[in-house]
């Protein structure tokens, strides 16, 4: 089980839009997407100045155009998480890579720049990402996020909860730590519904 719910009706409201795929990547496919972002991510210094000051200890990129073995890996990711009638994808895949003591505090993302559907990869290290709900703060769920999982956060998980990764020092999962490492994520949005 990747969610620990604080209460039925979210585990519900969750088990429906927040999916988790374990094991999604091969070791051979997670070496394969860090041959191609290691070497550009590895000029960039890890900040802690977001511009909207939800991320600490990090670094990102964006990419459009990949090797053509990382391409066959993001269209089963894309095939997997966005369905025929989702928005167009967003053309830009964000790469977004964690220090180990680095974090990402609550946020919804800006219903303004991504549609309903977020979907990404987690490479290097596993985590611990806490959905809590935005009209009742005890309301939460957590979900387990392995190294080399994918997870699809889709409607009621992407727009009713905050998402957030935990800090080392939080992140336990059923009473178990998840011991936390740098972490690389590879996620990709749809287009924003035009409203
Ligand atoms: C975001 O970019 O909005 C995130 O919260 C990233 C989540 C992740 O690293 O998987």
């Amino acid at each position: 089980r990747y969610l620990a719910a604080t209460d039925k009706e979210t585990e519900q409201v969750l088990l429906d839009s927040m999916t988790v795929i374990h094991d999604f990547l091969s070791e051979t496919e997670e070496q394969s997407l860090l041959d191609e972002i290691e070497p550009y991510m590895q000029r960039l210094h890890y900040e802690n100045d977001h511009w909207d000051d939800a991320i600490v200890g990090y670094r990102e990129t964006e990419r459009k155009h990949w090797r053509k073995e990382n391409k066959v890996i993001l269209q089963r990711l894309k095939d997997k998480a966005f369905s025929s009638g989702s928005t167009s994808l967003l053309q830009h895949v964000h790469i977004l890579d964690l220090e180990k003591n680095g974090y990402i505090k609550a946020h919804v993302d800006a219903v303004r720049f991504c549609g309903n559907t977020i979907a990404g990869v987690s490479l290097l290290s596993s985590c611990v990402m806490r959905l809590v709900n935005t009209e009742n703060k005890e309301k939460y769920g957590d979900i387990l996020l392995n190294r080399r999982s994918l997870y699809i956060m889709r409607d009621a998980a992407r727009y009713n909860f905050t998402h957030e990764v935990l800090k080392e020092s939080e992140s336990v999962f059923r009473g178990e730590i998840v011991p936390r490492d740098r972490r690389i994520s590879v996620i990709c949005r749809n287009e924003a519904t035009q409203t």
